[in-house]
Order: C-alpha cells, then structure tokens, then sequence
C-alpha cells in the first residue's frame, strides 16, 4: 500500500486502543517527582508530554520510532536507488515522514509516492507570492516564513469545517491531515521564494516535477550540484523531529491543542524556532566562526581557540553550537555531516577549523564547571556545511531548518488529534504559593 492516508486509517484504531490500554492500565501511577528547582528552571527532565514519534536518549541521541541516526542512513530509501557509491547515501525525508507517521520502514515505492502527492499538493498560488514578494527584504527570513505561513491558513481545511460546524471530535485527524501535507508540500517552495527574493532579486525558479522534496527545494533555490541536493536531503532528514519537549516541537503542539489548525500552529512553532538558544543557533555558529576568521584566519592554534572561548564568555555571552538541555554527549546528528563533510568537502579550510573546534572547545568548556553537556550539538555544523557549499547567506540558515522540522511537527500534530489529546493546561504558582508550601 503505497497511499499514506490509508495506511494511517489502519493503525489509528490499533493505537487509540494502546492509548486507552496506557491509561486504564497505569493511569494513577506516578511517573516522577520533581523539584522547585525544576519547576523555575524550564522543567529539564520532568516528563510532562506525550509525543510517539520519537525519544531522546541522552548519550545515544534521537531516536526515530526506535531507529539511531546511523540505521536510518543505512536503511531509508534514497534518492537513486541503484546508485551504491558513498556520494548518494542521504536518506530521503519522504521516507523519515513516511516512517514517523507509521512507525514502519518505507519501501522506495511508499517515499516515491509521497514524493509525487508533496509535488502535486506543493503549488503555491500566486495572491501568496505576491504576499511574500511584497514583504521588506529586511525582515529576518523567519520572520517571512512564519507571516506566509499565517497567510496559508486562509486555505485551512479544518478550520473551514470547524467553522461550519460540520466534524466531530473523532475525525479531526482527517482534516489536521490534509492541512498538514499541504503545509509540508508547500513549504519548501514558500522558503525558496523568501531565498530568491531576499537574496537573488526575487527572481523565481519553477518546481522540477522530477524532483524529490529536498532536491527540488535546492533547485528551487538555484541549487543545481548533486552534492547541494544531497547535502539538503540528509540536512531535511536528520532536523525533522527531537522528541516532543523542545520548543519549536512543544509550542506547535501546544498551539495545536487548542485547535487551531497546522498552519496557525506551525507559524507559532517556527517563531521558537528562530530563537538562538534553539534553531537560530545554527546561524550564530557561523557567525562567531566567521568573526574569529576574520581576526585570526583559518590556520589558528588550540589555544587561540580556548581564547576565544574565554572572551565569548566572559562577555556574558555563549558558544553557540555546544551544549543541550537533553543530551550529554555530541549529538549524533553532528557526527552525520562529520561523516558527510569530510567525503564530501575534505579540503575546504572551513570545515577544517569547524573540526578543530570541535575537538577543542568541549574540553575547554568542561573547565566551566556549570556546563552540564559541553558537546557539539547538531547547529555546531549545519550552517557551515552549507555555507562551504555556496548557501552563504547565514541569516537564512533557520528557515531551512525550519523546513525539516515541519515534518516532525506536523507528523505529532497529526496523532495528536488522532489519539484526542485534550487541551494543554498545566498549573503555574505564584512565589507566594512557594513560600506557603514549604514554610517551616
Ligand atoms: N556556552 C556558554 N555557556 C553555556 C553553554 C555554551 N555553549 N551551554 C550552557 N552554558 C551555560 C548556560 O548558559 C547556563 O549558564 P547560567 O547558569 O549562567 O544561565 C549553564 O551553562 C548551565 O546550562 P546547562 O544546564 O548546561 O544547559 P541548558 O539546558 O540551560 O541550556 C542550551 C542548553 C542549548 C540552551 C545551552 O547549552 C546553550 O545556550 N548552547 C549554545 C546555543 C546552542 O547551541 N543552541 C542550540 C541547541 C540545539 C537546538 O535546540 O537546536
């Protein structure tokens, strides 16, 4: 069965009845206990949410319905199935969705008509080129890509029918579906329209019907080299999802939970995203190595490196690309474009000293004893890989991780309706309330 829509139908009744097992079963056990520190400081490692789709192991990293990053390279479909060679060996993100949504491996023929239906579902009308074509070039690309987005949800499916009064409870997921595949068709094509009209004169690039959804979002930015269209598979891939408690993920979710539809929620969650202790970090990493070429070159020694660190921190500021609120080793996701730069790009000087950084910094930072996880995290790499294949404008970095991460979130989005998940309404205390609890 090739039609995702009808492969989900399937499951959905088998997995409301684990749900509903989960809750009769354990429902009054207590899952942990958890401190005021805790509570004032952002809820680390207090499990608050729900989310099938993936976990976060701290020293294995993500987990995609029970595959490592390293399994899903050897086994997702790829764009060219018969070519072995180690220069096609990204995974399609066709096949991670596919896999996200039905906890089972695609064959190439499933990523293949995912391709198709994004490709089909994919155009973008022209009152929302005009819309984003008419947006100031100096608003952050985000910025663009969140309003779009807002300006898409005219065309919300489920918001219509709710509207008119005509679905029932049990049949959200149908429309959450279809708005959420129109989202994820179209975003690459909304993105590139914000790259071509920030940075190529708005001059537009048609779709490639040929193409698959990571390769012909590169085109439709004016990337035409195999090893960009690559590089874009594998960076789609391995960014779509990170377990439900990080921001962008949380706050679509959260949005969702009131109903409002994927676009509306997507728009909220791109707007975390574009923080920079979250996505914009990728962006920042480029930044901060980009000034320190400009002071010391490409050729540096350790301890110019350590310097630097030290001013960064000393200033107040942090380094951006190491540490994690969840793991507590280098993200495996870095360790996959280590593996893509050095066949891809061996030679070019950045990447190099990115090398070089990572082998330094983590051991300059555990001298910071407050630092719980001194690794490089999956933005310490991502903004140069595409910067040393030509995508040079950084500030625009965000929004291609913004793409991927549509995935994930919407993929949640679509269970979360099917599972009935309620609104999310946790507690919040006053300092006073402290004070009266734990008074002597
Ligand atoms: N450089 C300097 N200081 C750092 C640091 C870094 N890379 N990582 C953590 N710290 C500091 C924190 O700012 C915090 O300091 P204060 O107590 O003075 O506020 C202290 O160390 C303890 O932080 P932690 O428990 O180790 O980490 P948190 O869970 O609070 O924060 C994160 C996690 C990602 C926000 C933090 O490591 C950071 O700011 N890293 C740099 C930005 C970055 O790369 N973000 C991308 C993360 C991946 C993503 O979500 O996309």
């Amino acid at each position: 069965q090739t039609n995702l829509k009808k492969v989900i139908a399937e499951i959905i009744p088998q997995k409301q009845a684990e749900l509903k097992e989960v809750k009769e079963k354990f429902g009054d056990k207590v899952v942990g206990q958890y401190t005021v520190k805790q509570v004032i400081g952002g809820m680390r490692g207090m499990k608050g949410l729900m989310s099938d789709l993936s976990r976060c192991d701290p020293y294995q990293g993500i987990i995609f319905r029970g595959y490592t990053i390293p399994q899903l390279k050897e086994f997702l479909p790829k764009a060219d199935p018969k070519a072995a060679d180690q220069a096609n060996q990204e995974p399609l993100p066709e096949g991670i969705f596919w896999l996200l949504m039905t906890g089972q491996l695609p064959t190439h023929a499933q990523a293949e008509s995912l391709k198709h239906e994004w490709q089909h579902r994919g155009v973008v009308n022209q009152d929302c080129i005009n819309f984003i074509l008419n947006l100031p070039k100096d608003l952050h690309s985000m910025t663009m890509l969140s309003m779009a987005l807002l300006y898409l949800q005219k065309d919300s499916k489920f918001a219509k029918l709710y509207d008119e009064g005509k679905i029932s409870k049990k049949d959200y997921w149908e429309p959450f579906y279809e708005d959420a595949m129109d989202l994820i068709a179209k975003i690459p094509r909304v993105a590139a329209i914000i790259y071509r009209h920030k940075y190529r004169d708005s001059k537009l690039i048609d779709s490639d019907s040929r193409l698959d959804w990571a390769g012909n979002y590169a085109h439709m930015m004016g990337f035409e080299q195999h090893v960009v269209k690559e590089c874009i598979r594998g960076y789609l891939s391995i960014h779509c999802d990170h377990e439900g408690g990080n921001v962008s993920a949380h706050t679509t979710h959260l949005v969702g939970s009131a109903l409002s539809d994927p676009y509306l929620s997507y728009s909220a969650g791109l707007n975390g995203l574009a923080g920079p202790l979250h996505g914009l970090a990728n962006q920042e990493v480029l930044k901060w190595l980009l000034q320190f070429i400009e002071e010391k070159g490409t050729k540096v020694s350790d301890k110019d490196i350590e310097d630097y660190v030290d001013h960064v921190i000393s200033s107040g500021r942090v380094v951006p690309g190491y540490g994690h609120a969840v793991l507590r080793d280098t993200d495996p996701r870095f360790h996959h474009q280590v593996d893509f730069s050095k066949f891809h790009l061996k030679d070019d000087q950045m990447i190099k000293l990115l090398h070089q950084c990572a082998d330094v910094i983590p051991k300059k930072l555990l001298t910071y004893k407050k630092i719980a996880n001194p690794y490089p995290n999956v933005d310490c790499h991502s903004g140069v890989l595409l910067y040393s294949l030509g995508l040079t404008e950084y500030q625009y970095y965000t929004a291609v991780f913004a793409v991927s991460r549509s995935l994930g979130c919407m993929a949640n989005l679509i269970w979360s309706r099917a599972f009935g998940l309620p609104i999310e309404r946790p507690g919040s205390a006053d300092l006073k309330w402290f004070h009266d609890k734990f008074r002597e």
